[in-house]
């Protein structure tokens, strides 16, 4: 297997994790953003979305970090990362369309403005877009918060894909300035996240 990604990307990171923590072989391809090269005919042919992270497995491809996850588990029976109880999946499902259609996008915000703007010249970050990305920020960060009250993990009581899916977007919480005061079952939550051993390993070397 070949796996498309970007070093700092969250979307990417989590895919990592997945394959550290199931043992899964995978040789890892860097495809520099900062460079376009997302743009090149050949990474077209395999994600015409040119985004990463996209799988190469044999003559499948696979592009959508949540489903290529699912798919490095299916390589995996019995693994913990996922559940074959219809209820506790389709919870675990939940957690991983809701980080890609609301949370994901709600930290983009910030992501976009206060650190891909600096690092690609696009310009100043836009005030109106932070204070429109802060309120969004925080409709859906408080459904996190109120859901990890009392709760360990996201999902029953080990982490699963949902803990990945969900987390990754907290490693960039500092670098972007997401607003995170007061949401301290969210840091509590994401410090233990930070715990585990796949989850380290799969960290983007610091930049000095
Ligand atoms: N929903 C996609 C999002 C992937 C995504 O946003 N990738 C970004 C980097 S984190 C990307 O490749 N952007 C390059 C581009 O849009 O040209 C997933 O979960 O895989």
């Amino acid at each position: 297997m070949k796996l498309y990604y970007f070093p700092i990307s969250p979307n990417s990171r989590r895919v990592i994790a997945v394959l550290h923590h199931l043992g899964l072989d995978c040789d890892l391809q860097v495809v520099d953003l900062s460079k376009g090269q997302q743009m090149t005919p050949e990474f077209l042919k395999l994600n015409p979305n040119h985004m990463i992270p996209t799988l190469v497995d044999g003559d499948f491809v696979l592009w959508e970090s949540n489903a290529i996850m699912q798919y490095l588990c299916s390589k995996v029976p019995d693994n913990s990362l996922l559940s074959t109880d219809a209820k506790v999946m389709a919870d675990i499902n939940r957690w991983q369309f809701w980080q890609a259609s609301h949370f994901g996008r709600a930290c983009g915000t910030f992501i976009f403005e206060n650190i891909i703007k600096g690092a690609l010249n696009l310009g100043e970050p836009d005030a109106q877009e932070l204070v429109k990305g802060t309120e969004n920020f925080h409709r859906f960060a408080k459904v996190l918060e109120e859901h990890l009250t009392g709760r360990e993990w996201l999902v029953g009581n080990h982490f699963t894909l949902a803990d990945f899916s969900v987390g990754s977007f907290l490693d960039l919480a500092v670098m972007a300035q997401y607003p995170m005061e007061g949401y301290v079952e969210t840091a509590r939550w994401y410090n233990a996240i930070e715990q585990i051993p796949a989850w380290q390993s799969s960290a983007p070397a610091k930049v000095s």
